[in-house]
C-alpha cells in the first residue's frame, strides 16, 4: 500500500507526520512526505485542489485516492496501520469506542471552542470582528473541558489506560497547540503530566522539536 502525505511544517499537516513517525511508517520505501510551501501558495494549485479541494494541507493519498481533514486521517490509520501495531484499539473493543470518543470530541468541541477564542481576539484577525465577552466564555469552556479531561486521566497513565496510544497523539497535539494559544494547563496536574510523557516520546521530538506546534 503506497502512502503519499502533503504537509507542511508547523501545520494541522504535523500530527499525521507524527503519527506516521510512531507508526514506523515514515522510512518505508513506499511512504512519502511531500511539503508545500503554503506561502507560496502550492496549496492551491490546480493539481492539488484536484485531490483536496478545501486547497489545505494534510491530504493521505491511499493507493492513489485522497482522504483529507486531520481526524479522519488518524483514525483511518489508527484502523488501518494501528491495531496490527498495538498502537489503536480493535474494532469491538470498550477501548476503540474511547478513542473514538475522545478524538472526535478534542477535533469537533474543543477545537470550536480554540476557534471562537482565536477567532474573537488574535492579531491575525480584523479588530473589527474581536468580541472580548465572548473569547474569555471560550477561555473558561477550555479551562473546564481540560479539568474534565484531567478528571479522565486521573487514575490512568495514558487515554485508553495503562499503554500509549494513537489516541494520546490526536488528542495531546490538539491540547499541546491550545497551550500556544494561551490556554493554560497549569491547574490541570494530570494533564500536565500525560503531556510531559507525551512529549518525551521519540517521535515526537523526532517530528516537533524545531518544528513548532499547530493542531
Ligand atoms: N480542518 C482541517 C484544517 C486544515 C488547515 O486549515 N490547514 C492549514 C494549515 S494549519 C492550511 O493548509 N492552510 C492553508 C490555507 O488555508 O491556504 C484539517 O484538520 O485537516
Amino acid at each position: 500500500m503506497s502512502l503519499t502525505l502533503f504537509a507542511a511544517p508547523m501545520s494541522s499537516a504535523t500530527p499525521v507526520v507524527h503519527a506516521l513517525a510512531e507508526l514506523g511508517l515514515d522510512t518505508r520505501p513506499d511512504t512519502d512526505i511531500v511539503m508545500l510551501d503554503l506561502q507560496a501558495g502550492e496549496q492551491k494549485s490546480a493539481d492539488y485542489l484536484a485531490l483536496n479541494p478545501h486547497g489545505v494541507v494534510p491530504t493521505l493519498l491511499v493507493d492513489g485516492t485522497p482522504l483529507y481533514e486531520t481526524l479522519a486521517i488518524m483514525q483511518w490509520l489508527g484502523d488501518r496501520h494501528g491495531v496490527e501495531r498495538g498502537l489503536w484499539p480493535a474494532a469491538d473493543t470498550p477501548e476503540r469506542l474511547v478513542a473514538l470518543s475522545w478524538t472526535t470530541w478534542v477535533y469537533v468541541s474543543y477545537g470550536m471552542l480554540i476557534n471562537v477564542a482565536k477567532f474573537t481576539q488574535s492579531p491575525d484577525v480584523d479588530p473589527a470582528l474581536h468580541h472580548a465577552p465572548l473569547a474569555a466564555d471560550a477561555m473558561q469552556r477550555m479551562d473546564a473541558a481540560l479539568g474534565r479531561l484531567d478528571a479522565h486521566l486521573a487514575d490512568r497513565p495514558w487515554l485508553l489506560g495503562a499503554d500509549y496510544s494513537l489516541a494520546d497523539t490526536i488528542v495531546a497535539c490538539v491540547v499541546t497547540y491550545s497551550t500556544y494559544c494561551g490556554v493554560p494547563v497549569d491547574g490541570h496536574h494530570n494533564v500536565q503530566r500525560w503531556l510531559q510523557a507525551f512529549q518525551s516520546r521519540p517521535a515526537y521530538r523526532k517530528t516537533w522539536e524545531g518544528a513548532g506546534a499547530e493542531a
